[in-house]
């Protein structure tokens, strides 16, 4: 099993998101391990995107991801880093496929909705990031011996 970080970013809280992206990652049968909702901090925020931190739009994007509260969440199953990737789509949202989240929800590269770990090496640092071990739980969903053979 592999763990993820999954973020609602601001856009996606302030749009009324929330329940639309944490649906999608449960019917998918990833299991929610930790959940939380929190405005980012600054410090926290550049570390998270550590990085990107030469890039012309960090500024904006510690400062927007920053901006207000987001839901921070630990994601685990089989593949959960490829599988989130796949759900939240593409990151600009003119070429995330439709299924996906900023495929269906989003219009602009700044403006989507999400965050997935692309690495196991990324998870495990951002996971470190945004929770202490003791946040995050361990148990077994009902389910699990039919979404895996
Ligand atoms: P990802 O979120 O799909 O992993 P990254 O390339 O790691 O994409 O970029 C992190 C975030 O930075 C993106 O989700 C997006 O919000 C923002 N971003 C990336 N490239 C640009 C850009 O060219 N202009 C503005 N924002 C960008
Ligand atoms: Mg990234």
């Amino acid at each position: 099993m592999e763990r993820t970080y999954v973020m609602v970013k601001p856009d996606g809280v302030q749009r009324g998101l929330v329940g639309e992206v944490i649906g999608r990652i449960e019917r998918r049968g990833l299991k929610i391990m930790a959940l939380r909702m929190n405005t980012i901090s600054p410090d926290s925020a550049k570390k998270h995107y550590a990085e990107h931190a030469q890039k012309p739009f960090f500024n904006s994007l510690v400062s927007f991801i920053t901006s207000g509260p987001s839901v921070s969440m630990v994601v685990e199953g089989k593949n959960a880093i490829s599988v989130m990737r796949a759900i939240n789509g593409a990151t600009n949202p003119v070429n995330a496929a439709t299924g996906s989240i900023r495929g269906d929800l989003a219009l602009d590269t700044g403006r989507n909705i999400v965050h997935a770990s692309d690495s196991l090496e990324s998870a495990k640092r951002e996971i470190s990031i945004h929770f202490k071990d003791a946040e995050i739980t361990g148990y077994s969903r009902v389910d699990e011996a039919w979404l895996y053979e």
